[in-house]
């Protein structure tokens, strides 16, 4: 089997051999670690198949079965795998592997971030290891024993709880774990260094203590406590919310630089990319605080899904993932505005996982085909499996929802299942048929929900048709919460069970023409095609109940605008838009809400729903509509603008949101001629980085003199905190002008910048690619002939990395032919490097397909 041959859900066979314990023994070195890995194997049903395991770039030394060495003639060795003969039911293999962590610059198996070595196993990456059924749905007691030097590192961690420590000869140490919960390799996990450890301690619902440790690099401890409150926040909330318990005596959270995404969930053992965990008042924004709070809440809530109960096979990752998700999704809507949170949730589908399944990697959330795994940590799988978890929420209701859970977790703990396993689970606990429900499971693509309405005056009756398609799949079953509101007090909510292709429903009584608010709390990832007035807009703004729809039909209206924009750069804008941008800014509403409310539809959550679109006409067209509501209504911006300034500095909800709003009535007031000072001026007052930042993002996204001042004040300033010059890399990437080429060659060149560091390649390409869309785009092409040359650079370094930063040129069906031909031109490039990893291969292939 070649590398790139693709592997499919229906070719799952269980595995021919069991492994029930592991004992392992790392020698820690920089460049030559030695791994002795002793399993105990069973054979599972009579057969006479050889084993063969998995193992890459690894160095094998020697192979013991029962204790017997065995000739390099008994066991063939490959690229991928060794392969034996073994004629018992019942035996010992012991393998010896040697590994290189410091060369090690795609961070997958055993690497180094600085001086501390730290493992990343999902999905395959514990074959870099050593040899092994590297697969979920084989699980077992993992021993590991760790020996490294004592001054270099103090602290040696793996999974479970520490049963042995000592002192060794040549100044090394050694500490050995215990893990009793039987784990697929994925969730191992070994870490190594010398940190600074925050402790703290929680007390369960049954009353048992847990020792919570959070390991960061040394000077930064003061930055771990917003990490260890959200932690303890998501104890609480996970017991109070679905009764679940932390089963270790103890929870460790080491914090690293160098890591590929953003944090991982290995037995008690969490390894976290350093953005998600350090935060203080002067260095972190209040989307970090944030994002720290989730994440952390993230890899927790994986202790019981996904961890206690895992995936069979890699097919089924939403199985975890997208219930995770949802987990953390309705943790940070009770620890916030529920409101606010959900049309974040919102805005990230609509601008990325609606892309995703428009593109040519658009899978179902359980895929059925996969070349590398990697490519499929997904925005469908996390995000949209996540709306998928959440249908069932809204279909089940609150109660059911949790007896199908309780089932789930008492029919499969310790066991590795299907997303099938969990529906039929959520079905039978609450008597529900789900069987079409599960097609969610297996179709790609946006359903688009085309919708009519007709009142019929005489018979008081209001008749609504939904018919919904998706590239000729069969019909989902659709929650769809809608409300009608009419003069009457009180407005109709209902939830519609939409389940055929086309369905219908009359509503008695409905004494005048209601207008219709669709899609309450957003229930279902689906597009809408149901024009309404502008009045019927406004009057959703207003009136629905529902704080979704009302956020929602203001986007719409601006949609609305910025399309004709686009089409009639010259047209003027409505008065009765001012009017309703004019309401939202006097109305006494949350100030959190309203910043939502003022934030027009981003480039992305535009894009692909124009076809040929010239990305720069569509720029043009929200910055159009964006300075004329700011010429507008400036004394109202800034009258809002000055309103919401605050003395102190606090991070709580209300202050939070305050920054939100001032910060986005900035962004418009800046797009006016005059204003340029009052960017000056807040950097220079600001006494946190959220308001810092946004000054300095106006000012990238606005360039003037004072830009390079500002940017090499601030560098100057936070030149030693690492995560802070990510932000300044960020800035500097998305500069729009057209000095952004040679300010890219520059920060590539600059003595901080290293794409062997994920986070800091991320700062410049992401940022370019995503917040500087007008050069991304740039009708030169230079834009994308950047991103191919970093993706080349990368390609051989961290294949992870590169294939995550090649997602906006791969989506480009939307976009105008000559785009298009350009984009092409430069996958076919990247398409005949020679040593393409199977990661950029797989996505490029099906881009040129
Ligand atoms: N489960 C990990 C992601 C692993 C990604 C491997 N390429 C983090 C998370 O989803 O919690
Ligand atoms: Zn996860």
């Amino acid at each position: 089997m070649s590398d790139f041959t693709p592997r499919y859900l229906a070719d799952y066979r269980a595995a021919y051999f069991s492994i029930t314990r592991v004992d392992l023994t790392f020698e820690l070195e920089h460049q030559k670690t030695r791994v002795t890995n002793q399993m105990h194997f069973t054979r599972n049903k009579a057969h006479n198949l050889p084993l063969v395991l998995d193992g890459e770039q690894v160095t094998l030394v020697s192979v013991k079965l029962d204790g017997e060495i065995l000739a390099s003639t008994e066991y063939q060795v490959d690229d991928h795998s060794l392969t034996l003969a073994v004629d018992r039911d019942d035996f010992q293999l012991e393998i010896v592997t040697e590994i290189n962590p410091a060369d090690n610059t795609a961070l997958e198996g055993l690497f180094k971030s600085g001086d501390a070595y730290c493992t990343q196993c999902e999905a395959e990456g514990f074959r870099r290891i050593s040899y092994y059924l590297d697969r979920p749905d084989v699980m077992a007691t993992f021993t590991t024993k760790v020996i490294a030097d004592k001054r270099q590192c103090p602290h040696l961690l793996s999974n479970g709880n520490k049963i042995a420590a000592g002192n060794l000869a040549n100044g090394k140490h050694f500490v050995q774990w215990h893990d009793p919960f039987p784990k697929p390799s994925y969730l191992f996990a070994l870490v190594a260094g010398d940190f600074e450890v925050l402790r703290d301690q929680y007390l369960t619902m049954s009353g048992r203590d847990v020792a919570l440790e959070i390991f960061v690099d040394k000077g930064n401890i003061n930055k771990a406590h917003h990490a260890m409150a959200s932690l303890k926040r998501a104890m609480a909330w996970d017991e109070q919310t679905f009764g679940l318990e932390y089963d270790l005596d103890i929870y460790m959270i080491v914090a690293v630089d160098f890591f590929n995404m953003g944090a991982m969930e290995n037995k008690g053992l969490n390894v976290f990319n350093s953005k998600y965990v350090l935060a203080d008042e002067t260095s972190a924004t209040d989307v970090d605080y944030f994002n720290v709070e989730a994440v952390i809440g993230h890899e927790y809530f994986h202790n019981w899904t996904g961890n206690r109960v895992t995936c069979r096979d890699w097919f089924q990752l939403s199985l975890k993932e997208g219930l995770t998700v949802f987990r953390d999704q309705q943790f940070s809507a009770d620890m916030h505005s529920a409101a606010v949170t959900r049309i974040q949730n919102v805005r990230v589908l609509r601008s990325q996982q609606f892309a995703e399944d428009a593109g040519p990697m658009a899978h179902p959330i359980r895929p059925e085909k996969v070349i590398e795994m990697n490519n499929f940590y997904t925005l469908t799988v996390y995000e949209k499996g996540a709306e998928v978890i959440r249908m069932l929420h809204t279909i089940l209701g609150k109660e059911k929802f949790r007896q199908g859970l309780d089932l789930y977790f008492s029919r499969f703990d310790g066991m590795a299942v299907t997303c099938d396993d969990f529906i039929n689970a959520m079905a039978d606990a609450t008597g529900t048929d789900l069987e079409q429900f599960k097609l969610w499971y297996s179709q790609s693509g946006t359903p688009l929900l085309t919708v009519s309405e007709y009142y019929d005056e005489q018979n008081a009756q209001y008749h609504l048709t939904i018919a919904q398609s998706n590239n000729e799949q069969p019909a989902l079953h659709i929650p769809v919460g809608i409300e009608l509101i009419t003069s009457e007090q009180q407005n109709d909510a209902h939830l519609l069970a939409l389940t055929k292709a086309k369905q219908s429903w009359t509503f008695e009584g409905v004494k005048e023409k209601p207008v219709l608010a669709l899609l309450t709390d957003f229930t279902a990832p689906v597009k809408t095609n149901f024009p309404q007035s502008d009045q019927a807009l406004a009057c959703i703004m207003t009136r629905a109940d529902d704080e979704f729809c009302r956020w929602d039909a203001g986007q719409k209206l601006l949609t609305t605008y910025i399309t004709r924009v686009m089409k009639q750069p010259q047209m003027s804008l409505p008065d009765s838009l001012y009017q309703v941008f004019e309401s939202i800014l006097s109305a006494d509403t949350a100030a959190a809400f309203k910043a939502e409310q003022l934030t027009l539809p981003s480039f992305n959550e535009l894009v692909d729903s124009i076809e040929a679109v010239n990305p720069i006409a569509l720029l043009d067209a929200i910055e159009t509509v964006k300075r004329s509501l700011a010429k507008q209504l400036a004394p109202l911006f800034l009258k809002q603008y000055q309103a919401s300034a605050q003395a102190g500095y606090s991070h709580d909800g209300i202050a939070i949101g305050k920054r939100a709003l001032k910060n986005v009535c900035l962004s418009y007031l800046v797009t006016l001629d005059n204003h340029e000072h009052l960017l000056s001026q807040q950097y220079q007052s600001a006494n946190n980085m959220t308001d810092t930042l946004a000054a300095l993002s106006c000012a990238a996204a606005y360039p003037s003199q004072e830009l390079n001042t500002l940017m090499a004040d601030f560098a100057i300033k936070w030149s030693d905190n690492t995560l802070v010059m990510d932000k300044w890399f960020a800035l500097q990437a998305s500069i729009n002008n057209d000095t952004i080429f040679d300010k890219l060659s520059d920060l590539m060149a600059h003595p901080l910048f290293s794409l062997k560091n994920p986070n800091r390649a991320r700062a410049v390409i992401a940022a370019f690619t995503q917040n500087n869309p007008r050069y991304f785009h740039c009708a030169s092409g230079r834009g994308y002939q950047f991103l191919i040359e970093q993706l080349v650079l990368l390609n051989d370094i961290n294949p992870q990395v590169a294939s995550r930063l090649i997602t906006p040129l791969i989506q480009f069906k939307s976009l105008d032919a000559k785009r298009q031909s350009m984009i092409k031109e430069q996958l076919v490039k990247l398409q005949q490097h020679d040593k393409l990893a199977k990661d950029l291969q797989e996505k490029v292939d099906a881009a040129l397909a």
